[in-house]
């Protein structure tokens, strides 16, 4: 029959979970921030928090402004006519506008105001160093993976030049080009003094090797990772899987490095939308659990994006222990999915997975991100110790303390230590 636990009881344990849970400092292991070094690729403040591109699918369902006409405005102008329409004309409940309402809200500013002009004044008068410190710390987030990409124009010639390493960010290498477009890649390798051929032979799997090696060095890589469409077969002859197990796959096992894959991701189903464009598919998971299977030395991490995946990925996940999942990823990343996921994820995994990263792309954005999925862990954990104080087990505050510090980032650090 168990144990019923009464109200107060409940209301107790609810209030000491949220207390761990807003007090426990994130590490937050997958983020498109950069680190100040980064100068103008570091986006911060209330126009890039409207023009993000989850606000940009939903301006352009509500405008009927062309999207060849919405490209040509202007920053400025593009984030006026989404507060127009998003804010003004409609109330902001869609999980993206709700974000930068509780972002201005903790920053201190009068969102009832409605006064886009006094939000610009306010951010305007910041400077971005003590910006970006104000708001790790008001979303308490003490570290960021940064995703560094070496075929990003803009970002590697600072890696090349080198610069002071800021400790509360870490990199992320980013190597999709590698195993998604060889071609393109190959151009790319050659340029830089590595002898690859455009098709993949032994030189040429020793050669991105070496490349790997150098590149994770220089920007101490705390993994590597990949977003894959939904179709992603493995085992399978191509390029792409040649260049997976002939390089990708001994560096990371030789150097210590998870390996990150991102599946379901169907990029550009809407090109007028440019980046806002991308869309998503169910994928077949047995190619992961073929790889996992055939890797047992590597290392893997996983976040899957189609909702109708997430079960699956919580089964291979129990059956291979170099499998860690996390994070509720873009088109998932809204309450109610990050509700059931959390849910089912703890209910067949305990403690060890990783529930949420930001995946911010502006740096204000941390703050709603992890104030939103603070308090969805808060309840599915509270949940939890209810549940199994009604079964007869009375967690204590300690105890508490170290299962959240594990859910905000002690998990993923274990695993990759390995
Ligand atoms: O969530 C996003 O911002 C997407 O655009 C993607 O960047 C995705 O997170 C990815 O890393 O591919
Ligand atoms: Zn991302």
């Amino acid at each position: 029959m168990g144990n019923p636990i009464t109200e107060l009881r409940r209301r107790t344990i609810s209030a000491q979970v949220k207390r761990a849970v807003d007090q426990a400092p994130v590490f937050d292991i997958h983020t498109h921030l950069y680190e100040p070094a980064f100068g103008e690729l570091l986006l911060w403040g209330i126009d890039e928090l409207l023009v993000y591109h989850y606000m940009v699918a939903e301006v352009l369902r509500q405008s009927d402004l062309s999207y060849p006409k919405f490209w040509a405005l202007s920053k400025p102008q593009q984030a006026g006519l989404i507060w127009e329409k998003l804010f003004i004309e409609h109330s902001p409940v869609s999980e993206a506008c709700r974000g930068v309402i509780t972002t201005l809200n903790r920053l201190g500013l009068d969102v009832k105001r409605r006064d886009l002009r006094a939000v610009r004044k306010w951010f305007a008068a910041q400077k971005p160093a003590a910006h970006v410190t104000r708001v790790m710390e008001t979303a308490n987030v003490h570290r960021i993976c940064m995703t560094n990409s070496p075929f990003d124009e803009v970002e590697r010639p600072v890696w090349e030049r080198g610069f002071d390493r800021d400790k509360r960010f870490v990199a992320g290498s980013r190597i999709d080009p590698l195993l998604l477009d060889w071609p393109a890649a190959s151009k790319k390798l050659s340029a830089w003094g590595y002898k690859v051929a455009r098709n993949v032979n032994d030189r040429t799997i020793s050669e991105v090797r070496r490349f790997l090696d150098d590149w994770s060095a220089k920007i101490d890589a705390r993994y590597l990772m990949v977003s894959l469409p939904p179709d992603f077969a493995f085992p399978a002859k191509n390029d792409g899987v040649r260049i997976l197990e002939g390089a990708v796959l001994p560096h990371c096992r030789d150097s210590g490095r998870p390996f990150a894959m991102m599946p379901g991701v169907r990029r550009a189903v809407n090109p007028l939308l440019l980046m806002a464009g991308d869309g998503m598919g169910r994928c077949d998971l047995r190619a992961y659990e073929n790889l996992l299977a055939a890797h047992p030395e590597n290392r893997f991490l996983m976040t899957v994006l189609a909702r109708e995946n997430q079960h699956e990925l919580c089964v291979l996940a129990r059956k291979f222990r170099n499998l860690h999942i996390f994070g509720c990823w873009w088109f998932t990343n809204v309450p109610s999915v990050i509700e059931e996921m959390t849910r089912m994820r703890m209910e067949l995994l305990g403690l060890g997975f990783t529930p949420q990263h930001s995946d911010a792309r502006v740096m204000d954005q941390l703050i709603y991100k992890w104030d939103h999925s603070r308090a969805i862990i808060s309840r599915v954990l509270a949940d939890k110790y209810c549940d199994l104080a009604e079964s007869g087990w009375e967690v204590t505050p300690p105890e508490i303390k170290r299962d959240v510090s594990d859910l905000l980032g002690g998990a993923f650090e274990r695993f990759c230590k390995g």
